[in-house]
């Protein structure tokens, strides 16, 4: 079958506009070699051998003539579930496909993790995709980018063995596209007109499909989208090569393709190929589409099968025979029987392996080599938090041309002639000041007002080896990237079973204190991102810590979320000189702020601080000795240094900014309560804010957020329990 598929490549690439019959033939095998996958599928789900099967039954010409005008490992692929046809073409096989459907342990593309048709192929381009319906496309263009980046800068592909580098290959060609594909219902997301307006606005070689079957689940066409026609509705966006084709016809779908590819690598923008597909089968095998079609329209469909649609030509052609096609349909149905027996006598997944690359295998960043010494600087002044941060950027963007930092207002100036007259923004905190003027334009950018555009873009970027380090202007807003976040970034390296990583960090300033911050600039919520394997969470309290944890973020290989506290950003209390550009914190070490005998506060961020305050009142007031611990990174935590001190003291308060409820506080407090109950004198006890929202009247701010007096008197109540 290889031999097959290579030579309709090589064939089909000769001749570009008309298929030979040979070539018409090896197209056929691949077509019926995908239903006959699907076919198999259905039954061994039928027979309960299987989970789930949802079919590229419909869009096989479609997908065939694309993936022959495209480049199996030189290309890249953000596919979505029906392109069965498309890797099949590609060079994923029978027998891969079907390990994945059984759910085994040498499934390929994730290890008996992903249903069936979650491509992922390190070797082929194929990048391990979620089940969320047009978030791929962001992805294309990060990656679109940083394969653009490459090209320009060879040099940042070298490796290091000192950081995330040293497991991030780099493989780029200067010419190549980005495939991206999703069905017509899923250009309702925002997403999808997200990655549109950056491959437009940036001229990416992205080529955008959109599988037209003219149904969402049981939703039709017309309903999704006004006029019932995407190419319509995409139609003014500039710089865009645009093609709607019959996707029922593979000849037709091949030249779209090819134009498109063409176009895109000249160097002169995005593609959009519309291709009209039928839906052969229900939506997956969980639907049944008689509840919602008449037989009529189903009859109807079922005339534009792509498959009778070929048979049919290849017999009136007399390029096969009746009795010719029928014999080859049986041979492929043996061959993927043969496949089917191979995946079901595979081995299944080792339940001790479930947590394996939940986080990287190859790069601990907890390990003792991020703990370095700080150096004793030129200027011994004291920086703040900001300072330190916007140094530790500028540092190691010094250090690692891969990073890149875009994200709202984060450049100087993105008219850059601008920057002989004016100082630049860096930023609406500064964070960023003065990189776009050092690093140049390219590595410095204002991303769209979109914070999902953000972040996807970012995996992509992160996926072909790039280290982006994005900002999220404040966390009251960081929830539009919250899917990308939660469902892409940091379950990528587990659910492609660490074939691929994601190693990019978010900055984002946070929290309140703020005094008419409000509503929407003085959220938190990081425990709702520690509730999310495989992201590390980052909560600094002061600027030493700050530039050694943010250095551990950019160099480990693991996603990491950095959240800064912005009443903290500019704090005389917390300043620090500079400790030079190889000082770096390891992840899960707190930091005993105040060494004390009576009672522990565990804490982190902006109530460090407070905590302090409470406790030295404590020491004068009441002669009670706390001890307190700065947690600074969330996930990882330090265990044992709470177990530690509680041992010590036997009186624990964990205090955070954040709602009591459903807070980080719950989860430390009942680990303590588990497995520290016999250390205790006392019930642990929690301190946060009210379960309200910040309102902007200071008053009512003091009252809803935790304050020192509160933390004082619970050291007190404690002490006397
Ligand atoms: C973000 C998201 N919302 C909902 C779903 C559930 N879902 C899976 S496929 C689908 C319909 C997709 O229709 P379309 O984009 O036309 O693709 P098709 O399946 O028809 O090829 C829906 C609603 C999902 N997977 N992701
Ligand atoms: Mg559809």
């Amino acid at each position: 079958m290889e031999a097959a598929i290579s030579s309709a490549r090589e064939t089909v690439s000769a001749d570009s506009n008309h298929f030979s019959s040979r070539q018409l033939v090896e197209i056929y095998r691949l077509m019926v070699l995908s239903r006959c996958i699907d076919d198999r599928e259905i039954m061994l789900k039928r027979q309960q051998k299987t989970f789930f099967q949802i079919s590229c039954a419909g869009h096989e010409a479609l997908l065939v003539g694309a993936a022959l005008a495209l480049r199996p490992g030189h290309d890249w692929f953000f596919p979505y579930y029906r392109d069965r046809a498309l890797c099949l073409t590609l060079g994923v096989t029978p027998t891969e496909m079907l390990l994945q459907a059984v759910g085994a342990a040498t499934d390929p593309a994730s290890g008996g993790r992903q249903m069936p048709t979650h491509w992922s192929s390190r070797e082929l381009n194929i990048v391990s995709t979620s089940s969320a319906t047009a978030s791929q496309l962001l992805h294309a263009v990060g990656c679109a980018e940083a394969g653009r980046y490459f090209s320009l800068h060879p040099e940042a592909a070298a490796s290091t063995p000192d950081d995330y580098r040293a497991f991030r290959e780099v493989k780029f060609h200067g010419d190549e596209v980005v495939w991206t594909s999703l069905g017509e219902g899923s250009t309702s997301q925002g997403e999808f007109w997200e990655a549109l307006n950056t491959a437009a606005n940036r001229k990416l070689p992205v080529i955008f499909c959109v599988e037209d079957n003219g149904y969402a689940i049981s939703t039709p066409v017309e309903v999704s989208m006004p006029g019932g026609n995407i190419s319509r509705l995409v139609a003014n966006f500039p710089n865009f090569y645009f093609a709607e084709v019959d996707g029922t016809d593979p000849e037709a779908s091949f030249r779209a393709v090819q134009s498109a590819a063409a176009y895109c690598r000249a160097g002169l923008g995005p593609a959009f190929v519309h291709g009209h597909c039928m839906r052969a089968y229900s939506h997956s095998l969980s639907d049944d589409d008689r509840h919602y079609r008449t037989q009529a329209e189903r009859e109807a469909d079922a005339l534009r099968d792509p498959i009778t649609r070929l048979r049919t030509r290849l017999i009136a052609e007399e390029i096969l025979t009746e009795e010719e096609l029928t014999a080859l349909e049986h041979l492929l149905d043996q061959e993927v029987a043969a496949a089917a027996e191979h995946a079901l006598a595979a081995p299944l997944p080792l339940v001790s392996e479930i947590t394996k690359n939940v986080y990287s295998e190859d790069l601990d960043p907890t390990r003792a080599a991020f703990a370095t010494e700080r150096v004793d600087a030129a200027d011994p002044k004291p920086k703040t938090m900001a300072d330190l941060i916007n140094t530790c950027l500028h540092d190691e963007m010094r250090r690692d041309p891969r990073i890149v930092v875009f994200g709202e207002d984060v450049a100087d100036a993105s008219r850059e002639e601008a920057l002989n007259e004016v100082k630049g923004k860096g930023g609406v905190f500064k964070l960023t000041a003065g990189l776009q003027t050092e690093f140049g334009s390219e590595r410095v950018f204002n991303s769209p007002l979109a914070e999902a555009n953000i972040v996807g873009r970012a995996l992509g970027y992160a996926v072909r080896g790039m280290k982006p380090v994005v900002e999220v202007q404040f966390f009251d807003y960081i929830w539009p990237a919250m899917h990308q976040i939660h469902n892409e970034l940091s379950v990528l390296r587990w659910r492609s079973n660490g074939a691929w990583g994601c190693p990019a960090v978010i900055r984002v300033p946070i929290g309140g204190y703020l005094t008419g911050g409000s509503i929407y600039h003085s959220q938190s919520g990081e425990s709702i991102f520690t509730h999310i394997p495989g992201l590390r969470v980052v909560f600094p309290s002061n600027a030493l810590d700050a530039n050694g944890l943010l250095r551990t973020a950019i160099r480990c290989d693991d996603p990491v979320l950095f959240l800064e506290h912005k009443r903290l950003y500019r704090e005389t209390h917390d300043r620090a000189p500079y400790p030079g550009p190889d000082f770096a914190i390891p992840f899960g070490k707190a930091r005993t702020v105040r060494a004390g005998a009576d009672l522990t506060i565990v804490t982190y961020g902006a109530l460090v601080p407070r905590s302090l305050q409470a406790a030295e009142r404590a020491r004068r007031e009441h002669n009670i000795d706390v001890e307190i611990l700065d947690l600074r990174t969330l996930n990882p935590y330090d265990w044992e240094a709470i177990a530690a001190s509680v041992r010590k003291t036997s009186r624990v308060i964990v205090v955070h900014e954040d709602m009591l409820s459903w807070g980080y506080g719950a989860e430390i407090a009942a680990r303590i309560g588990e497995e520290l109950f016999h250390s205790l004198d006392a019930p642990v006890r929690r301190i946060g804010a009210m379960d309200t929202f910040v309102a902007y009247q200071p008053i009512l701010e003091d009252a809803i957020l935790p304050q020192p007096e509160t933390i004082l008197k619970a050291i007190v109540d404690m002490k006397a329990y």
